[in-house]
């Protein structure tokens, strides 16, 4: 079927929440797409980072087939023989004691926040429904009710409420405004390491140092986001990694399957997992087989293939490449690694356009807010497909 045809299906029977560009891909290779017609893209957004192994990686579809044909879900009413090992390896690569696996990253999340509060008033020994969460603005968790009840963006919210309280909001960044806004009931801080959807943005170096140190003293968790960031996106395994930090809990995603299939987690310490007793949670596909297996696959993928290392130093590349585009178009480039933001000014005409333009020239990528173009290819991307981009980024970046 052509496009133009795929499209208005996907306009009559689907449901209207979301304004793609009108490209349909059929196939995915490495950090290649191909649409229906034949036409070839370069991959500059992987999926929001689920795809930093690149698609379809050779090893992944080995192993979905593998395991796939041998055992796919038992429920955690039984035990399987993947999760024990796919937990083992989680916590021997981060250093974290427990695993909880989910399988979207707002599911993870929710986990994330179930876990905080019930340690809030388990061990910290809050009032009973006084927890209270610090989250900042321009917070990108997740699509849940209760999750979107703390963005600070309206769409998000806009006819969804009423919201779960018990969340304070602060601006990122701003350590002196985390540091008042702490009570007695504070109970965690749940911060991204970097703000993706928020538009890129890096909090000054040694924030979530200044983050943690408030958190000791206020005997308050500290839990972060790494579901977009982690997993090699910006350089590291954690991009909490770039600051001599050891957070309470993590939250991954994405990557953690290699783009195959929904897997996310949260990992915690001992004292953090240990609020959890037999019925406090679950979900029927979290911990399966299948994606266990993929997980276990998709991580030995980014340490056999060293993509954090290789994100560091694509992304340093590309970052100063990008740097050196003369246009006034132009506001700041900023990212870590591969999660890159080219933030254009107010009167550029709005990022769309330029996503629109690079997609005609070859290269798909999505803005975030209006005036932000966002570069996340993924990880395994060479230099010489990296100037391949280039040349074409700035050519739309100039010309437009
Ligand atoms: C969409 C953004 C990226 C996330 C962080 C949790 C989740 C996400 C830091 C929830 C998800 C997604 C969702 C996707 C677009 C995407 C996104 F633009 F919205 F912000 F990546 F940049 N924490 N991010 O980034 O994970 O439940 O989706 O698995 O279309 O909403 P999920």
């Amino acid at each position: 079927m052509k496009s133009r045809e795929l499209i208005e299906l996907e306009e009559k029977f689907g449901a209207h929440n979301y304004f793609p560009l009108d490209v349909v891909i059929e196939r995915g290779e490495g950090v290649w797409l191909y649409d229906v017609h034949g036409n070839k893209y370069l991959d500059f957004l992987s999926a929001y980072s689920a795809v930093n192994q690149g698609h379809c990686h050779p090893r992944l579809v080995a192993k979905i087939k593998e395991q796939g044909g041998k055992l796919t879900l038992t429920s955690r009413a039984f035990r399987n023989d993947q999760l024990p090992l796919l937990c083992k390896e989680l916590c021997e690569l981060t250093g974290f004691d427990k695993v909880l696996p989910m399988n979207s990253g707002a599911e993870a999340v929710e986990t994330a926040i179930k876990a905080m509060r019930k340690w809030g008033y388990t061990v910290k020994g809050v009032e009973k429904d006084r927890a209270e969460i610090m989250v900042f603005h321009n917070n990108f968790h997740g699509r849940t009710t209760t999750i979107v009840g703390f963005s600070t963006e309206q769409q998000y919210q806009q006819g969804f409420g009423p919201f779960t309280p018990g969340f304070s909001l602060v601006p990122y960044g701003d350590i002196n405004a985390a540091k008042k806004a702490f009570t007695r009931n504070t109970v965690a801080v749940l911060v991204e390491p970097v703000q993706g959807e928020g538009g890129i943005n890096v909090p000054p170096a040694g924030y979530l140092e200044d983050l943690q140190e408030l958190c000791r003293q206020n005997h308050a968790l500290l839990i972060v986001d790494e579901i977009q960031t982690g997993l090699g996106r910006c350089g590291r395994l954690f991009a909490y990694q770039y600051e001599d930090v050891r957070p309470d809990g993590v939250i991954i995603g994405k990557a953690l399957s290699g783009g195959f299939y929904p897997v996310s987690a949260f990992l915690a310490s001992d004292e953090v997992m240990g609020v959890f007793h037999p019925g406090d949670h679950g979900s029927t596909f979290g911990g399966n087989p299948l994606a266990c297996a993929i997980s276990r696959e998709a991580l030995r993928i980014l340490v056999d293939e060293n993509l954090a290392a290789r994100a560091a130093e694509s992304g340093a590349y590309l970052l100063s490449r990008l740097a050196s585009i003369q246009s006034r178009h132009i506001k700041e480039v900023r990212g870590k690694g591969l999660l890159i933001g080219v933030e254009l000014e107010a009167d550029a005409g709005g990022a769309r356009r330029y996503c629109e333009a690079l997609a005609q020239a070859g290269l798909l990528c999505k803005e975030t807010h209006e005036n932000v173009v966002r570069f996340a290819p993924p990880l395994t991307i060479d230099k010489e497909t990296l100037d391949w981009a280039f040349v074409r980024i700035k050519g739309v970046l100039e010309n437009l």
